[in-house]
């Protein structure tokens, strides 16, 4: 039976009156330990922080069980500095972010679109109630890493795969064992959304090299997915890709991407520092370029040649950001807000997180522009 193509399907129906609602179907896609749970728990934190010169977000659910993830997950970031347990099982999660466009900015609001608490928030319920509301219904689906490793891919007797194994002309891997529904149930989700958030982990590629094949076998059936249910463009998936470079608060990541000059001079920022998506790019170009035989070079690409180049951007991520020092300055000697102590990996200070939101958002406007172009997403 062919499926039928999945429509951008209207919302829930804005309450007469009420704001309008718009669904977006988005998938989370990354490597095992690429990041995708702790991203999770820091959107709503950056969406609280989020200093928007005329939007303010907020992230909640109409559901329990998703309101209670979003709940356990902020807290393990906050109040027990932890990152989250590994992801046990596939999880579906229905969230909500609430947008607010001011009318007009308040005639006291700070210039600095990334101004003090509360900047630009109406002060009474009948200003609020004059700013033109939006909201937008996410559906992602956070899957176990063991579900997009590459190993479950692969038949557990064979050899282990070698390095020098990637090679464009070898079979794709079959999924294994018991693991075949579930690959199956993320392929699926994948296939239907109208967006991507794709969590490049640039310190395991530099470490393994190996990000391609796992990246390559989904994609691969994604790709088929979409051809069959009809909704490719040309020789094009309808996606639109946020590809988050992440974990950038890593001095060994941020040290490929920036020069020792340019991040002493991250230290005049004003404000919370948001690295340009030509940082992220810019760093993938690099791992090209320098290690032409990793797996970077053919993520990069599968992505230039599967995706529609006005529907790809890059983003420069850390879900817990930079460590800021007491004087609200960024230190370019110990940036570092991660630590391991006694009881392991910790969060050294303040959760700030850096293009988190963005992805999400940029995603959510295109999209939308897309639909009321009339085009296919
Ligand atoms: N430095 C740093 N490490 C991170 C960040 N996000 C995740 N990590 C590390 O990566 C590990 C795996 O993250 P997780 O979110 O569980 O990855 P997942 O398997 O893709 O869900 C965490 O336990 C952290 O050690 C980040 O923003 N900065
Ligand atoms: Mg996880």
């Amino acid at each position: 039976m062919v499926t039928p193509p999945s429509r951008p399907r209207p919302g829930p129906g804005p309450k007469p009156g009420g704001p309008p609602s718009y669904d977006f179907r988005l998938g989370l896609w990354g490597s095992s330990g690429s990041g995708k749970t702790t991203y999770l728990g820091a959107l709503a934190l950056a969406a609280d922080q989020a200093r928007g010169r005329s939007v303010t977000w907020t992230l909640t659910s109409r559901h329990t069980d998703a309101l209670s993830v979003l709940t356990e997950l902020t807290h393990d970031l906050t109040v027990r500095q932890r990152f989250p347990a590994p992801t046990q099982s596939i999880t579906e999660l229905k969230w909500s972010l609430l947008g607010e466009r001011l009318a007009s900015r308040p005639a006291n609001s700070s210039k600095n679109s990334w101004g003090g608490r509360g900047a630009g928030r109406p002060a009474t319920p009948q200003a609020a109630a004059g700013n033109q509301s939006i909201e937008i219904n996410l559906e992602l689906l956070e899957a176990p890493g063991y579900l997009v490793d590459d190993n479950k891919w692969r038949d557990p007797d064979e050899d282990p795969l070698e390095f020098d194994d990637l090679d464009f002309d070898a079979p794709e891997p079959e999924p294994t064992g018991g693991m075949a529904g579930d690959i199956a149930r993320l392929v699926d989700h994948l296939a239907r959304c109208n967006g991507i958030i794709y969590l490049f982990d640039p310190e395991r590629e530099d470490r393994d090299g190996d990000a391609f094949r796992h990246f390559n076998a989904t994609l691969t059936e994604v790709q088929a997915r979409t051809f069959r249910d009809g909704r490719m463009i040309g020789a094009r998936l309808p996606h639109h890709f946020a590809v988050c470079v992440t974990k950038m608060d890593t001095p060994a990541v941020l040290e490929l991407a920036m020069t020792r000059q340019e991040i002493e001079q991250l230290r005049e920022s004003n404000g919370p520092i948001k690295l340009g998506s030509e940082i992220a790019e810019g760093l993938v170009d690099r791992l090209c370029r320098e290690r032409p035989k990793g797996g970077a070079r053919h993520v990069r690409d599968a992505i230039d040649n599967r995706f529609l180049p006005e529907r790809v951007r890059y983003f420069a991520t850390s879900a817990v950001g930079f460590w800021i020092g007491p004087d609200g300055k960024f230190d370019p000697a110990g940036y570092e807000n991660v630590l391991v102590d006694g009881a392991g990996v910790r969060i050294r200070g303040s959760v700030r997180p850096m293009n988190v939101l963005e992805p999400l958002v940029w995603l959510a406007e295109c999209i939308r522009k897309a639909q009321r172009a009339g085009l296919p997403t």
